[in-house]
């Protein structure tokens, strides 16, 4: 290969093989009632790594998506008994947009119109039979490498640079939701809020690089200390806001206890022979009838007294 056509032609099979392995991640539905059709588009997509789905209608296509709700790629035709591609398509952007699902038609030839009403429908290509193999695989690409950006763009806009915990924007709009379900279901939740103790003199004393590791290292404790379902955001600079879902002050209480200690007794390495100490101070309450920016100022509030009784603390 390096002699038939350079580096370039090496870098071409990496980005080949980098691709066929996200290929793994994604299941793709093929939606036909033509079994021929099926089994040629699954061997293709299968050739390719993707994970396939075969149905043969519309309506069987829905309710294996309500089963596997992680489908990244729908390919669906258009003439089918029971329900066909248009109203499948019409289904499912009722509750999924072009940047959750991306959803590709195959129609014939003669049907020109009906490509145009699949996009007004929804749906984010088309393709028309008869195709090369060349052609499909570059669709689904395309397709999929879309859904793949958007992906990127939208956990940059979420979540904070240094840390990877999420941002300010996104604590609110996530507890916007939340704090509806809530309402719903009475279930109890946790605010906390958490500032790193003395963090000026760790930035006089260390510097500014060592500092922002002690941040990282803080931010790591807080995430691996709490469930997948809470929000742990980077508020300002060395302020973090811990939102404990579905739970009772009790356990509450006793996870901010144990995140204190934690980072209390953890060295910080700064290089092979010394390390740094540093503690955290936090202040909580439960959710209430309050609006969520009076129950943070509350949180704010036990925060200060915490720091007052003489830091590395929960006031709760
Ligand atoms: P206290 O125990 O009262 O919280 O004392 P403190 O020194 O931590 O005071 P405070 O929380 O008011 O000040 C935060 C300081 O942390 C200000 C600034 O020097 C530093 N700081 C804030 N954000 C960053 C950051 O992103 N990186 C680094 N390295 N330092 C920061
Ligand atoms: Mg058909
Ligand atoms: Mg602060
Ligand atoms: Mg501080």
């Amino acid at each position: 290969y390096v002699n038939k056509g350079g580096v370039n032609e090496i870098n071409y099979i990496i980005q080949t093989i980098i691709r066929l392995q996200k290929n793994q991640n994604h299941k793709v539905l093929i939606v036909d009632d033509s079994l021929v059709f099926r089994k040629t588009m699954q061997t293709m997509l299968k050739n390719l790594f993707f994970q396939v789905i075969t149905v043969a209608h519309g309506e069987e296509a829905l309710g294996i998506m309500n089963v596997h709700q992680d489908i990244s790629l729908v390919l669906t035709d258009y003439n089918m008994p029971v329900m066909d591609g248009l109203e499948l398509t019409y289904e499912i952007r009722k509750t999924s947009s072009k940047n959750e699902i991306s959803i590709l038609a195959i129609s014939s030839n003669q049907d020109e119109e009906i490509n145009a009403m699949f996009l007004k429908q929804g749906a984010n290509d088309y393709i028309k039979k008869p195709f090369s193999k060349e052609e499909f695989s570059c669709r689904v690409h395309n397709a999929i490498e879309a859904l793949e950006n958007i992906q990127i763009v939208t956990n940059h806009a979420n979540r904070d640079y240094l840390t990877g915990l999420y941002n300010r924007r996104y604590f609110f709009q996530n507890m916007n939701d939340y704090q509806i379900d809530v309402q719903n279901s009475g279930e109890q939740f946790a605010i906390a809020m958490i500032d790193i103790d003395h963090f000026k003199k760790i930035n006089d004393t260390y510097g500014h690089d060592v500092a922002d590791k002690i941040i990282v290292f803080i931010s790591e404790i807080l995430r691996t200390s709490t469930s997948h379902r809470d929000i742990v955001a980077r508020f300002g600079g060395e302020e973090f806001c811990v939102v404990l879902k579905n739970i009772n002050r009790y356990s509450a209480l006793d996870i901010l206890e144990r995140i204190k200690d934690e980072v209390a007794n953890y060295s910080f390495p700064l290089d092979a022979d010394n390390f740094i100490k540093s503690t955290i101070s936090i202040g909580a309450v439960m959710n209430s009838e309050e609006s969520l920016e009076d129950s943070i100022s509350q949180a704010d509030l036990m925060l200060y007294n915490a720091k007052n009784k003489g830091r590395n603390q929960v006031v709760f």
